[in-house]
């Protein structure tokens, strides 16, 4: 089953002067908490996503990921907090002793595959079936990594594989997004349309749908292909994040961050952010 737990209501918070428990009162809001696995094959940027989404940091050297990692950020969404607990399957041979630890329980599964190389899609099906075997009721969400370097391949090649990414999006009824931790590109709405598709809510995050760009279609979104979008401005990656034409929309709100490690890993390092601004996550 999904870990999901209810947004408070207005209701549930009532004190006992307005005929809720006195226990009510002083309980600790629930927050839902999101599990989310990371697929796909090794170098094809997870542990990249997870630390850019989570740290806002991102590594360019090739360090390959050790057993399951997992990281936690809590965010604000329309004024309620929700957690996500993203896992990290490292790239050996021995991954598939690793998978339930990744998909049992998670609730939207990140199929990534690389941009700049087409067979890293062709593997998505393998990963598939297999996180299939283990979770039948998580969200998929396909997400083809490292748009900065698509961008340099000739026209024909990127038409090529967006059409492949779309399709193969489509046969598993998943939203399709491109995104590029080194940038950032669409690192966070990564994350905004697992809300949307979880949450059925109401999007505030514009769909991008033309070659060239960085693909975000969900909710049944069409490709326009008889378009070409202008080419962009230099794509710079940043250590910290920053200011670009085509990087993140702001509006997330980190509360809190965790990680750990099973059996090795990247570094994890504990640390806190302070409470929520408050601010919207802005799906
Ligand atoms: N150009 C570019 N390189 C990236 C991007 N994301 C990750 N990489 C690089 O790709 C390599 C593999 O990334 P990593 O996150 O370790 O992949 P993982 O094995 O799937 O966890 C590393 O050298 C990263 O620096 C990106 O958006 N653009
Ligand atoms: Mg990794």
């Amino acid at each position: 089953m999904p870990a999901q737990r209810t947004v408070p209501t207005s209701s549930q918070s009532r004190n006992s002067e307005s005929g809720a428990p006195a226990a009510a009162a002083s309980a600790p809001p629930l927050r839902p908490l999101i599990k989310v696995a990371l697929l796909g094959d090794s170098q094809v940027g997870k542990t990249s996503l997870m630390n850019r989404f989570i740290e806002g940091t991102f590594d360019d050297t090739e360090l390959q990921t050790q057993g399951v990692n997992f990281m936690e950020k809590t965010v604000s969404i329309r004024g309620h907090e929700v957690t996500f607990s993203i896992w990290d399957i490292g790239g050996h041979k021995d991954f598939e002793s690793m998978l339930p630890l990744a998909c049992n329980d998670a609730a939207a599964m990140l199929l990534l595959f690389d941009l700049s190389k087409p067979e890293t899609l062709d593997r998505i099906r393998v990963w598939h079936q297999k996180a299939r075997e283990r979770n039948k009721f998580a969200t998929p969400v396909l997400v083809g990594c490292k748009f900065d370097l698509m961008l340099e391949a000739p026209l024909e090649e990127q038409r090529h594989i967006v059409q492949m990414s779309h399709q193969f999006a489509k046969a598993i009824n998943a939203p399709l997004v491109f995104c590029a931790p080194s940038v950032p590109i669409n690192v966070t709405n990564v994350f905004k349309v697992i809300l949307i598709s979880l949450f059925g809510l109401e999007p505030a995050v514009p769909q991008l749908t033309r070659l060239g760009e960085p693909l975000l279609l969900y909710a049944g979104g069409e490709l326009d292909l008889d378009s070409v979008a202008e080419p962009p401005p230099p794509l710079l990656p940043r250590s910290n994040g920053g200011a670009s034409p085509l990087a993140d929309v702001a509006g997330m709100a980190p509360a809190s961050l965790r990680s750990n490690s099973f059996g090795g890993g990247h570094a994890g390092a504990e640390k806190t952010w302070g409470a929520s601004s408050g601010a919207s996550l802005g799906v």
